[in-house]
Order: structure tokens, then C-alpha cells, then sequence
């Protein structure tokens, strides 16, 4: 029996250009998500000169500037790193649906990976936890996730075309194997 083909991300950020987005808003909760992040990514191999830190007002305001790293081509992944606490009005839920859908968009519009890092929190007390605490460091998931996102995608070119080389190779073989066996029963 044949092993499974596996594709998978190889966790080295060296030679690649990301963008960190970063909030204002909570800064005091962004800034460990972003110290997280930098961390992680330096760690991976990635020289400091290739990143690029791009502080915005707030959460609502990711998906545009996203967008706008996204379309200029000068980046192979972004980490988008945010803290939307929940308050008294419904204003918590039209940020972080905002936020969350308008990312996504972006990631598929221009196949460009973006670490989803914003943390949607019901308190201040459950986003602490979450920027290095006991929760661990969502900025350094958000940009583990992305480096093995660009990495996947990047094999996943050049696997495909071993696969396709792989097929071809096999029915020729296939086919000798056939004029092979009709010359020997020719024979007999
Ligand atoms: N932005 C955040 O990033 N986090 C929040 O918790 C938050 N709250 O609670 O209001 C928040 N609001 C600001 C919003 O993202 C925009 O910057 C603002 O509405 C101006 O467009």
C-alpha cells in the first residue's frame, strides 16, 4: 500500500517580507500581542529589516489597511493584531464582525496569509491571559499560523508538479510494461 502524500509548512521565515499590523486601541494589550509576534517571527529566522510594524486607531480599521499591504505586493504575509473588549453597548459585536469578515476577505481576495491575531474578549481580565499569560501569547499563534500558511502555499507549487511529473512518469512506464509483454507473447 501506498503512504499518503503529505504538504506541509516548513516554519522558516528566512528571506521573507511580513507586515504586522498592529492596533492603538488596548495598546497595552496589543503591544505583548506584537512583542509576541516579533519574538516568534525573529526566532524563525526573520531579519528584523523585513518587518514592518503599521499601528492603526483600532480593530475597524484592519480590513482596509490589510488591504492595502495586501495589494501592494511587498509582502508575503501579514500578522493582524488587535484587542476588542467587550462593553455595555453592542458595539463589541459590529467590530469584531466587521473585523473578522473583512480580514478573510482579504486573505482570499489577494492570496496574501494573514495571521488572524485580535483578540475578542468579554474582559479585560480574559485579554490579559491572552497576551502572555496563562492563555499563551495570541500574537505568537497569529504568526506561527501565517509563516506555516505561506510556507503550505509555497510547497504546494512546487509538490503539485512533482505529482503531475510523477503521473506521467508512471504510465509510461505502464505503457512499455504493455509493449513489452505483447512483443514477448508475440514471440511465443
Ligand atoms: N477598537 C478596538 O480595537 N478594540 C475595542 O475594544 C474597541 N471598542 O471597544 O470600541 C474599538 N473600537 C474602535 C473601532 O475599532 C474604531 O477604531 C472606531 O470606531 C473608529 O472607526
Amino acid at each position: 500500500m501506498s503512504n499518503p502524500t503529505t504538504i506541509s509548512g516548513m516554519l522558516d521565515a528566512k528571506g521573507l517580507k511580513i507586515a504586522i499590523l498592529a492596533t492603538r486601541f488596548n495598546d497595552f494589550i496589543v503591544d505583548r500581542l506584537t512583542g509576541g509576534a516579533l519574538d516568534y517571527l525573529e526566532r524563525h529566522g526573520l531579519d528584523a529589516k523585513n518587518i514592518t510594524i503599521v499601528r492603526i486607531p483600532g480593530a475597524f480599521e484592519m480590513p482596509l489597511v490589510c488591504q492595502k499591504l495586501a495589494a501592494s505586493g511587498k509582502y508575503d504575509g501579514i500578522v493582524a493584531l488587535g484587542a476588542v473588549i467587550r462593553g455595555a453597548t453592542p458595539h463589541f459585536d459590529y467590530v469584531c464582525n466587521e473585523a473578522s469578515k473583512g480580514i478573510a476577505q482579504v486573505m482570499l481576495q489577494y492570496k496574501t496569509p494573514i495571521g488572524f491575531g485580535l483578540l475578542t474578549c468579554d474582559s479585560i481580565e480574559q485579554a490579559i491571559e491572552r497576551a502572555g499569560s496563562k492563555g499563551g501569547n495570541k500574537g505568537v499563534e497569529a504568526a506561527a499560523a501565517m509563516l506555516e500558511t505561506i510556507r503550505v502555499l509555497k510547497v504546494n507549487r512546487t509538490q503539485s508538479r512533482r505529482t503531475c511529473d510523477n503521473s506521467a512518469f508512471q504510465i509510461l512506464i505502464q505503457r512499455l510494461h504493455c509493449y513489452l509483454s505483447l512483443i514477448l507473447c508475440y514471440n511465443c
